[in-house]
């Protein structure tokens, strides 16, 4: 029978309370509780041409990307939320990008929606089939589970969209760090071009 003192084990009275957020379609979350930044320092062996990177690194390290969050608890049956800024840029003809991961629990999907800005999320599984959603506002991007994630600003301004994923699905960085994206985007001629990434080591299995 359904306990009214009760839900899920907790008491009533201890559940935690709703949360209004405020969402700036041009920055995103307004007041995160959290800011995580990434600068050209924190993105060594993620682009092609490194030299041009440890360039970037010594002449200012600029801040490729930052995510706004909001504190949820990570337990299974709460939902997270941030959004992801990419600053507009490039390393040589590749445009800035966040490191890409994919989610610790694999069986986690995750949705982006983008605010401003335009972009690719990149995607890719395990045995390196790779799947791109143009992004623009308004565009909705479902990923699956068990996709690998990144997302790539190829416009000329901040590339600004909002995510929302199970709270306990973690980040694994690790893979994507050793092994890469099979495919790179790239600015050739004006236009954003998918390539064969050179560099790609395909994962065991
Ligand atoms: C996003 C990403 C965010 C930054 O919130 O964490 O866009 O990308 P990296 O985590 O790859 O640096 C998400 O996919 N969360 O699961
Ligand atoms: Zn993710």
């Amino acid at each position: 029978m359904f306990d009214l003192e009760s839900c899920g084990g907790q008491k009533m009275e201890n559940l935690m309370q709703p949360i209004r957020t405020p969402v700036d379609f041009k920055k995103g979350i307004v007041a995160p509780d959290r800011v995580i930044e990434r600068k050209a320092g924190d993105m060594e062996g993620m682009y092609q041409d490194e030299l041009t990177l440890k360039k970037l690194v010594s002449q200012g390290n600029p801040l490729m990307y930052q995510v706004r969050q909001v504190d949820i608890p990570e337990e299974m049956g709460h939902i997270a939320y941030s959004t992801t800024i990419i600053s507009p840029g490039k390393v040589g003809n590749e445009y800035f990008m966040t490191k890409g991961h994919s989610h610790a629990k694999e069986n986690t999907a995750e949705i982006y929606f983008c605010l401003a800005g335009e972009g690719y999320l990149l995607m890719q599984t395990r045995k390196g089939i790779v799947s791109t959603t143009h992004m623009k506002p308004g565009i909705l991007g479902y990923i699956p589970p068990y996709w690998a994630h990144r997302t790539i600003n190829s416009g000329n301004k901040e590339f600004v969209f909002l995510t929302l994923f199970p709270a306990d699905a973690g980040h694994n960085y690790e893979v994507i760090q050793r092994c890469g994206f099979a495919k790179v985007m790239l600015e050739e001629g004006g236009r954003a071009v998918l390539r064969d990434n050179p560099k790609y080591v395909p994962p065991d299995g």
